[in-house]
This record gives structure tokens, C-alpha cells and sequence, in this order.
């Protein structure tokens, strides 16, 4: 029987003879884009990335609550991870961001300097900090192998996502250099209202298809109402 590792040093190995010079620095190069690693012993495996998981929903719907929620399981369960957040106009958190786009400057500095409403400078803070996305992959690459998850909490602005160049230049970002995971946060209570329940729905199928990442539908305040009509009615599109 081979493992996965035996066919891999297999086929390094016929490169190695097959190839050289230039050709030869060229595989190992792509090789190291795919991050696998020889280790001392010889064996060779695939270096560990955390799972980056995109919280996105409408205004309100719950995002920060659910991260929350999900930070605390994760630190109970001797989880790894990192929280990201990319909310300029959040007055506080309740977890501990590790990158905080906070940090690099005020959105009301944004609105000012840009003359914008407050959802302009959310956007437009976000699309400055997506010219420096790559210094915080970097950051995550650095300590990949320490880290199983990665959570992103992001502003109720849904458009940033549907429609804006920052939404496509963070989740391509993250997409490219590890698997990514988009949650959809859903207030159940006012989706019962078949309206917003479809705007609901249309959104999500807009940031399906335009980011093309897995899509979980997280169908938030069940405390407040139940959430099997919304399952019903997935259920009959096979969803
Ligand atoms: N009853 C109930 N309330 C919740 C739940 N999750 C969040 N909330 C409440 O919903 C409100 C909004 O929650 P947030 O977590 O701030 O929502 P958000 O999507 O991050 O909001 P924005 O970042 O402003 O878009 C708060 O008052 C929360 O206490 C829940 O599961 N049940
Ligand atoms: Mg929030």
C-alpha cells in the first residue's frame, strides 16, 4: 500500500532526475506554493493552514454575537485561532481581536477627508485597508502551522460583499492562500416575514456565486423564533 506522502516523494523523485537547472528550481518553487514540506526524517507532508471562516449578514443580524459565540467554543475546546475584524465603525468588542482594522485609522477620519455618508466611509475604509490585505495573509502564513481557524467578523454593509472591489479583494485573498468558509448570518425572527426572508436568501446567493466558497446558513435568534419554516422552504428548492 502507498501513502499519500510515498507517491508524493515518488513523483519528486522522477522530477529530480527528469529535470535540471532552471526546470528543476521551477517545481520545487511550486511545490512550495502547494506548502509540502520534507521533513528531517524524509517523510514528506502537507503543512497544516488554518480554516478561515467569514462571518457576513445583514446589519444587525447577529454576526458579532455569533463570532463571540463561536471564539468561546473554540477557546473552552483547546482550539486555535485568530479573530479578525474588519467592523471600522464597531465601538466595542466582545472578544479580543488579533487584527483589528481599527487600528489603522478612524472610518470618521475616512468620512471627513472623503466628504462621505457613514456607509461610504465604512466602505471606503475597507477598501483602503484591502490595498494592505497581503501584510495581513503574511501575518497568518507566519503562524500558520500554530493556528486551526481563522474568524472574520465584517460590517452589516452586505454590499461590501455583493458588490464592492474590498469584498472580492479579502475573500480572493483569503481564498487563495487557505480554505475558506463564508457563514451567512440570517435573523430568523424578522426573515419570518417572506420579504426580507428572500431578500435574505437572494443576498446569499449573491455572494455565493460571486465569491464561488462554500456557503453556510447560519439562521441566528432561534431563542426568538423558530427556524423550521425557513428550513421548509429551502427544503423544497433542495437547498
Ligand atoms: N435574542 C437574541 N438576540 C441576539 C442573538 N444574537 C444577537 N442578538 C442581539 O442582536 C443585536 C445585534 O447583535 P450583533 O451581534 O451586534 O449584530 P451584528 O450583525 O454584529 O451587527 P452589525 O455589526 O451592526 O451589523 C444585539 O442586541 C444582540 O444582543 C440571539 O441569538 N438571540
Ligand atoms: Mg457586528
Amino acid at each position: 500500500m502507498f501513502d499519500g506522502a510515498c507517491v508524493v516523494d515518488f513523483l519528486l523523485l522522477v522530477f529530480a532526475l527528469k529535470l535540471k537547472g532552471k526546470e528543476k528550481e521551477e517545481v520545487i518553487k511550486s511545490m512550495e506554493k502547494l506548502n509540502v514540506d520534507k521533513s528531517s526524517s524524509g517523510q514528506i507532508s502537507f503543512k497544516r493552514k488554518p480554516i478561515i471562516v467569514i462571518v457576513v449578514g445583514m446589519a444587525g443580524s447577529g454576526k458579532t454575537t455569533f463570532l463571540h459565540r463561536l471564539v468561546c467554543h473554540a477557546q473552552a475546546s483547546n482550539i486555535r485561532g485568530y479573530v479578525i475584524n474588519l467592523d471600522p465603525a464597531v465601538m466595542t468588542l466582545p472578544f479580543a481581536a488579533s487584527i483589528d482594522i481599527r487600528d489603522i485609522g478612524c472610518y470618521k477620519e475616512v468620512m471627513k477627508q472623503f466628504n462621505l455618508g457613514p456607509n461610504g466611509g465604512i466602505l471606503t475604509s475597507l477598501n483602503l485597508f484591502a490595498t494592505k490585505f497581503d501584510e495581513v495573509i503574511s501575518v497568518i502564513e507566519k503562524r500558520a502551522d500554530q493556528l486551526d481557524y481563522v474568524f472574520v467578523d465584517t460590517p452589516g454593509q452586505i454590499e461590501i460583499f455583493t458588490w464592492s472591489a474590498s469584498g472580492a479583494i479579502i475573500t480572493k485573498a483569503f481564498a487563495s492562500t487557505f480554505p475558506t468558509v463564508v457563514t451567512h448570518v440570517v435573523d430568523t425572527p424578522r426573515s419570518a416575514s417572506p420579504v426580507t426572508f428572500m431578500g435574505n436568501m437572494l443576498y446569499a446567493c449573491s455572494i455565493l456565486y460571486k465569491t464561488r466558497l462554500p456557503l453556510v446558513l447560519a439562521f441566528n435568534k432561534t431563542d426568538v423564533a423558530q427556524h423550521q419554516f425557513a428550513l421548509d422552504v429551502l427544503f423544497i428548492y433542495g437547498v
